[in-house]
Order: structure tokens, then C-alpha cells, then sequence
């Protein structure tokens, strides 16, 4: 019987098979559309019924087997399907997943970068605690107990006599209070703490605090200093102009403004027309604060600033909600 001898003839056709191409050929001869089981196949319509199934049942059996014969003598010869399929998806040439890298946060970068500049100018960055007594936030700083800023409504109260604190003044009373000798040039940056959220305010906010105490510290030093860092944080051409405020724990004070870096005090639509943008608070430290630190008022004397980092960071990169920094969406983050 043809199909009989075809399958012994299949069979010692494969285990004998040494090649891929010995393989291929094998297949072509007994499946392919010349090939001997498809001519037996062509044949089956010359049968009678009854012969014919039983024929048919039979070819079926044996292309089945030829099927798997194949695919055992590929395995064998080392290229089933299998590692076919799995040598394409495996292309050692695609280049590869790239890992999410993270980067400094906008606020941290900004922070550095003032810190950076001030370090230059000689202002050794400090730190300090961010949970306070009472001592150190308010009253080293001539902030007395019935003054607006130590109420509930304002500052965040941890104890009756412990604060957040509610600015990095602190740092600098402890640094002066730790003060040997004179010169101090400090720079302190840190998350500060107060009852007040909106567009432009945050619960939580950061400041840089800078203080230097000397000899013969003038207000002239601390405009210098300051048009200094506004140039190198803003513009090589800003100029700045200091109005007249008051904080309670220096005198003279004063607001700064500084040329707007748009339109270079044109005016325009940031500055609101006016030419001038303002950046921070400042002044010379009031002698009764020096008192308290310890430092005699009648031989020092020193200026102070302080600036919003936020506030910062927004002129910088024009960001008009300070809650960007804070809610930590990667499509903001990820474009600084
Ligand atoms: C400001 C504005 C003006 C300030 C004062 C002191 C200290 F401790 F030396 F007295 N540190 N920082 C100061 C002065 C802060 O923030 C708007």
C-alpha cells in the first residue's frame, strides 16, 4: 500500500536528515504541492466512498506525523520554531527602554543656584530646625507677644510655646548667638510655615535668609549686594531700588524692587507697566535683635534679606500658581 511504504519511507527520510536544508527539501518532497502526500491526496477522488475514508483518515494521520517529525528534526537540528520566532522578537539592535530619570525639583534648583551666587559673594550656607521655640521665631527677632504675626490665625502652634517657624530668622539668631568673632556671612534656606493659601501663597513655602554682620556693615553694602544677586539671578542689566518698610527686627527696612527683566523698566505686561518687579524685604538688623544675640550693636552693625523662593521661581520661569510646585504632576515638573 503506497501510504504505508510513503510513511517509512518519510520516517527514515527524517531521522536521517543532517541539515536544515536536507529538512526543507524533505518537506517539499511529501507536503509540498508536488510533493508525494499531496499526489496520493490528488488521487482519493478516483476511490470508491468506503475506500476513500479510509484512505483519507490515513493520509491525515501521516501528514500529522510528517508535521511533528519536522518539528522534532528542527528541535534536533537546533531551529525549531520556537527559537525562530524567538530569535526575530529578540532584535539585539533596538535600542533600549529608557529608564524615568528624575531631576531636582524646580524650587530645589532655584534655591541652589541663589545659594550658589550668595556662596561666591562669601555667604556660607546654614540650617536649622523647622519646629521652633517661641524664643528663637519671635521674640529674639523683636517680635513682642501681643504682635499680629504670633497669632493662631497665622502661625501654626505645635505647643503653647513651640512653633513651626514661620521664617528662617532663626537659623540666624542661632548663628549669631554661636558667633565667636566677627565677620558672619550667612546664607539659610529652608521650608518655612504659615496660615495662608492661594494663588500666590502656600501653607508651606521656602526662604533663603541672608545676613552678614561687621565692622562697618552700611546700607550701601547690602543695595550692593543685592544688585549683585539680581543680576545674576535675573538680568545683567537689572538695577534695583529699595522703598521704605518696616519688619520688626531691622531698621531702616525696606521692600526691594528690581528692573524688569521683560522689558528692562520700559514697562510691560509682567511688571504690570510699572518697570519694576518686587523681589524681597530687607534691612539692617535691628540693634535689639543684635542685643539679644549677643553681638555689641555699638562696635557691628549688619544687614539682612529675605526672599520667597516660590516667589523666585515664578518671576524666573514665569509660573503664575505657586501650587505647580506642590502637587507633583510630572507634566509640569518634567519641563524644568
Ligand atoms: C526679611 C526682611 C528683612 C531678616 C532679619 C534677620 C535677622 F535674624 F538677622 F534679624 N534674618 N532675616 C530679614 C530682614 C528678613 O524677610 C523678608
Amino acid at each position: 500500500m503506497q501510504l504505508k511504504r510513503l510513511r517509512k519511507e518519510a520516517q527514515s527520510g527524517f531521522s536521517q536528515c543532517k541539515s536544515s536544508e536536507q529538512l526543507e527539501a524533505l518537506r517539499v518532497g511529501l507536503l509540498g504541492k508536488k510533493g508525494k502526500l499531496s499526489e496520493i491526496l490528488k488521487q482519493m477522488g478516483t476511490l470508491e466512498p468506503e475506500e476513500r475514508k479510509k484512505v483519507g483518515q490515513e493520509a491525515n494521520a501521516l501528514k500529522q506525523d510528517i508535521e511533528a517529525w519536522i518539528e522534532e528534526s528542527r528541535v534536533r537540528l537546533g531551529q525549531s520554531t520556537k527559537n525562530k520566532i524567538l530569535g526575530q522578537s529578540l532584535d539585539i539592535t533596538l535600542p533600549g527602554k529608557k529608564p524615568a530619570l528624575g531631576a531636582i525639583h524646580p524650587l530645589t534648583q532655584t534655591a541652589y543656584e541663589i545659594l550658589d551666587i550668595l556662596g561666591d559673594m562669601g555667604f556660607e550656607s546654614v540650617r536649622g530646625p523647622e519646629i521652633e521655640h517661641d524664643f528663637y521665631n519671635f521674640e529674639a527677632l523683636n517680635i513682642p507677644p501681643e504682635h499680629p504675626a504670633r497669632e493662631m490665625q497665622d502661625t501654626f502652634y505645635v505647643a503653647p510655646e513651640v512653633v513651626l517657624r514661620t521664617q528662617t530668622s532663626p537659623v540666624q539668631i542661632r548663628a549669631m548667638m554661636a558667633l565667636q568673632e566677627v565677620p558672619l556671612r550667612v546664607a539659610c534656606f529652608g521650608k518655612v510655615y504659615r496660615h495662608d493659601q492661594d494663588a500666590t501663597h502656600s501653607p508651606m513655602f521656602h526662604q533663603i535668609e541672608v545676613l552678614c554682620i561687621d565692622q562697618d556693615v552700611s546700607f550701601a553694602d547690602l543695595k550692593g549686594t543685592l544688585t549683585l544677586l539680581a543680576r545674576k539671578l535675573f538680568s545683567e542689566k537689572a538695577r534695583v531700588r529699595l522703598r521704605p518698610s518696616f519688619f520688626p527686627f531691622t531698621e531702616p527696612s525696606a521692600e526691594v524692587d528690581m528692573s524688569c527683566f521683560g522689558c528692562d523698566g520700559a514697562g510691560c505686561r509682567l511688571c504690570k507697566n510699572t518697570g519694576w518687579i518686587e523681589i524681597l524685604g530687607c534691612g539692617m538688623v535691628h540693634p535689639s535683635v543684635l542685643k539679644v544675640a549677643g553681638i555689641d550693636s555699638e562696635k557691628n552693625s549688619g544687614f539682612a534679606i529675605g526672599m520667597g523662593v516660590e516667589r523666585m521661581a515664578m518671576l524666573r520661569y514665569g509660573v503664575s500658581d505657586i501650587r505647580l510646585f506642590f502637587e507633583n504632576d510630572i507634566r509640569f515638573l518634567g519641563q524644568f
